[in-house]
């Protein structure tokens, strides 16, 4: 069966969860590794009050045995230390009448889920019943989730990166980043930017944001490099893996909008410039540019993955626009409790975590196993059948 991966959870309940299937059997889990996607995701200067409070670190609730996975599924969850505070307004069978009064929300914030949560679901009454779930807090789930995927794709040598490419309208890199470009990103750095040079300017951008009470958006750059040839197909329009790397990218909070490769920029370009030559490497063929960001006809073809993501300044503003109180009826500005700045830096690590959720997804698809030691060896037999005419890079063995 193909992988999947469900989260569910609260912002302010006990613990967002991560349920994995289809993971083969035999799979070394490295939790450590985990827990530091879970930190980067937490990282970046403009993050809000809610970041000093969690210190976000998976638990297995089910599918490992002694740091191995068992091919049932895996069950990762990550509290929320802030619960604490909220229990008995998030009390799942009587919330306290008194502080649940206290805690309603009835003034959508425009640019959230709100307004078209409460519609959908009946929710006008108080749209904590919304936010709880739209929320970015459920992506702690989709990391730790695509930290195990990327450990599964680190078998064959597959590596993601990410970087933040334009940050509240200034731009740091021009055009689709490749592997190279996104080294230059500092981990520690306060943005992650590909210009670390440049952080101490966009750190005084975004406090200033903050000062006016302003919130900042900004482009993400996510490239995978070492990615089998074949993932993906172009035989039923599902398959397409282009399509399906944008929907996970899309499904990210707050991110309006999506480029493969040169993207955008290609549309403007006459054809002998946007695609790219094929040629004779040594082991292998090799391409002379990646306008096409690795995918061709939906299909993996051995060069970089590169994608960016365009993402908005978060809604929840301290100095709110104009809205209308749904139980009066009258105007009213939209609620306020607290908000980040820009959580464009932690939206890279979002980013990864997807790309690795459907990079994994696809490589489960092509190579199968209900053994890890099966997959491993139907990439060989594979990389053998491709022999000298395959990709450069995946006609050698992984790195
Ligand atoms: C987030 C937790 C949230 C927000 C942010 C992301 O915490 P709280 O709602 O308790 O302040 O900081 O959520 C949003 C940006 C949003 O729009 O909901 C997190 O852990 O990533």
């Amino acid at each position: 069966m193909a992988l999947t991966l469900a989260t569910a959870g609260e912002s302010h309940g006990p613990e967002i969860l991560a349920v994995l299937t289809g993971l083969p059997a035999g799979l070394a889990l490295d939790r450590a590794a985990i827990d530091r996607e879970l930190a980067r995701r937490q990282h970046g200067h403009g993050r809000g009050g809610r970041q000093k409070i969690e210190r976000d670190a998976v638990e297995v609730r089910a599918g490992l045995r002694d740091g191995v996975t068992l091919g049932s599924p895996l069950v990762l969850a990550v509290r929320n230390r802030d619960w604490a505070n909220w229990a008995a307004v998030m009390d799942p069978w009587q919330v306290d009448p008194a502080k649940a009064e206290r805690k309603r929300l009835t003034a959508p914030r425009p640019g959230h889920a709100d307004l078209a949560g409460a519609w959908k679901y009946g929710h006008a009454a108080d749209l904590r019943n919304v936010l709880e779930r739209a929320s970015a807090r459920e992506t702690a789930a989709r990391v730790a989730a695509g930290a195990v995927c990327r450990q599964l794709l680190a078998l064959v040598g597959v590596e993601i990166r990410s970087g933040v490419l334009a940050l509240g309208g200034v731009t740091l890199h021009e055009g689709a980043p490749t592997f190279a470009d996104l080294m230059r990103v500092q981990e520690d750095s306060p943005l992650r930017s590909l210009a670390p040079e440049r952080e101490g300017e966009l750190v005084a951008m975004v406090d200033a944001a903050k000062h006016a009470g302003e919130t900042l958006g900004g482009v993400i750059g996510v490239v995978a490099r070492g990615v089998p040839p074949g993932l993906g197909s172009y035989a039923t329009w599902e398959e397409r893996l282009d399509g399906q790397l944008a929907q996970a990218a899309m499904s990210v909070q707050a991110v309006k909008a999506v480029a493969v490769g040169a993207g955008v920029e290609a549309a403007g370009w006459p054809g002998s410039r946007a695609h790219d030559p094929t040629l004779p490497g040594t082991n292998g063929l090799r391409r002379g540019t990646n306008h096409a960001g690795g995918l061709e006809g939906g299909v993996t073809n051995g060069e970089e993955i590169v994608l960016r993501a365009f993402m908005k300044p978060i809604a929840t503003l301290r100095d709110p626009l104009p809205s209308v109180d749904l139980t009066s009826g009258e105007p009213t500005v939209a609620a306020y409790e607290r908000s980040d700045v820009t959580a464009v830096p932690a939206c890279g690590v979002i980013l990864e975590a997807m790309v690795a959720f459907v990079l994994a997804r696809a490589f489960l698809t092509k190579f199968g196993g209900d053994h890890i030691q099966d997959t491993l060896a139907a990439v060989a037999a594979y990389r053998q059948r491709l022999g000298p005419l395959g990709p450069e890079g995946f006609t050698r063995s992984p790195r």
